[in-house]
């Protein structure tokens, strides 16, 4: 079976897509965002795949890619069109290539015109296409840089894309207001540039008078990706996490595992956010903790520092869970909830004062 996610870089409004094989529990990730690879990496790990590569449809204008930040971090293989002339690929693809991952596969149509390394991805049962930015939803890719021609871009539509199935889905790099998937059908039937009996000659019109600024991110994003998306600087590549090994959930918290808290609990602030009678109650609590129970979290925050990482302690690790988010929205950097608790500390039989044995 396949697995199947659309996500969206709401700065960018850029779709990432991960497919993975649910028998072989391997993955791609088309257009991977440089800002969203913790975010990518914890969805991967928690539906237990392995991110066997990351796959773009082609140098993008307005975003950094991830790849060479989910190389570094999961292993995985950074995979573009050979006409991108992105430097750093491991694989660099031509028309009618195909990425494997597990039993399934893509299959990659050379789509020019957008940019001259264009690449449509197309299902191994071809009911399902990632256009990149060649076509979107009622719209197309721009063709005023990055070696964009409006008559490349027409005829790629035409014999690459349309082609398909009227039933083929057709997942867009980006949509700018919200829309997530088209069909082949559709857009033959409706898209307002080349839809219908809208001409060549009609449509390089329509894309030399689109009139749209050029991407805010344009100067740093191309460079960046004719790299792959590595930064000059490594150091950026880093998440501000790095004062304990953390875990980030899709969710989107920082966790730590008690054991780490146990090992240098006197390194870090412990706030544990439960009401007072939990505080003292049968579970007890983590020596050193100090008591602010969550309702009063924000009001109390002026009792911590901002200089030492602070860990969140609850019952379950819900609660402590939102009083990271509050105290991230306070400016504090280095804020991480304990996973699973009070309940997983006692349970991995660690001390706690005041517990009832
Ligand atoms: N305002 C956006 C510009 C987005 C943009 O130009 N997107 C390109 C794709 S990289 C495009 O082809 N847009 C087509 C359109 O908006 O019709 C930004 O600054 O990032
Ligand atoms: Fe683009």
């Amino acid at each position: 079976m396949l697995i199947f996610r659309q996500l969206f870089d709401p700065p960018s409004c850029t779709y990432t897509y991960l497919l993975g094989d649910s028998s072989a529990r391997l993955a791609l990730l088309i257009d991977p965002v440089f800002e969203q690879a913790a975010r990518d990496a914890a969805l991967l790990k928690e539906l237990s795949l392995t991110l066997i590569a990351t796959v773009d449809t082609h140098a993008h204008a307005d975003h950094v890619t991830g790849a060479w930040l989910l190389k570094q971090r999961l292993g995985s293989n950074i995979v573009i069109s050979a006409a991108s002339r992105a430097q750093g690929a491991d694989r660099q693809l031509v028309d009618g290539d195909r990425i494997e991952f597990g039993a399934r596969y893509l299959t990659a149509r050379a789509t020019p015109g957008h940019t001259d390394g264009c690449m449509t991805f197309v299902l191994d049962n071809e009911k399902m296409a990632f256009t990149g930015d060649a076509l979107l939803i009622r719209g197309c890719g721009r063709t005023d840089f990055q070696q964009g021609s409006s008559q490349r871009l027409y005829q790629s539509i035409k014999t690459h894309i349309f082609t398909l199935a009227d039933d083929c889905l057709l997942w867009p790099g980006h949509d700018y207001r919200g829309l997530t998937v088209t069909s082949v059908g559709e857009e033959k039937d409706h898209n307002p540039r080349l839809g219908g009996n809208i001409s060549e000659t009609d449509f390089t019109g329509y894309m030399d008078h689109l009139g749209l600024p050029h991407p805010k991110q344009i100067d740093v994003a191309v460079p960046a990706n004719m790299v792959c998306g590595q930064p000059r600087d490594a150091a950026l590549a880093g998440d501000g996490a790095n004062w304990a090994p953390l875990n980030f959930t899709f969710a989107g918290f920082w966790e730590i595992e008690p054991y780490w808290v146990s090992e240098h609990g006197k390194t870090v602030q412990i706030i544990d956010v439960r009401n007072p009678d939990e505080f003292d109650g049968p579970l007890g609590h983590i020596d050193g903790a100090v008591s602010i129970p969550l309702g009063e979290l924000e009001g109390r925050a002026q009792e911590l520092t901002k200089e030492i990482p602070v860990v969140t302690v609850c019952r379950s690790g819900a609660r402590s869970a939102q009083a990271t988010t509050i105290l991230k929205k306070l400016g504090f950097a280095e804020v991480a909830n304990l996973s699973g608790g009070m309940l997983r500390w006692r349970a991995q039989n660690l001390p706690a004062s005041g517990a009832l044995e």
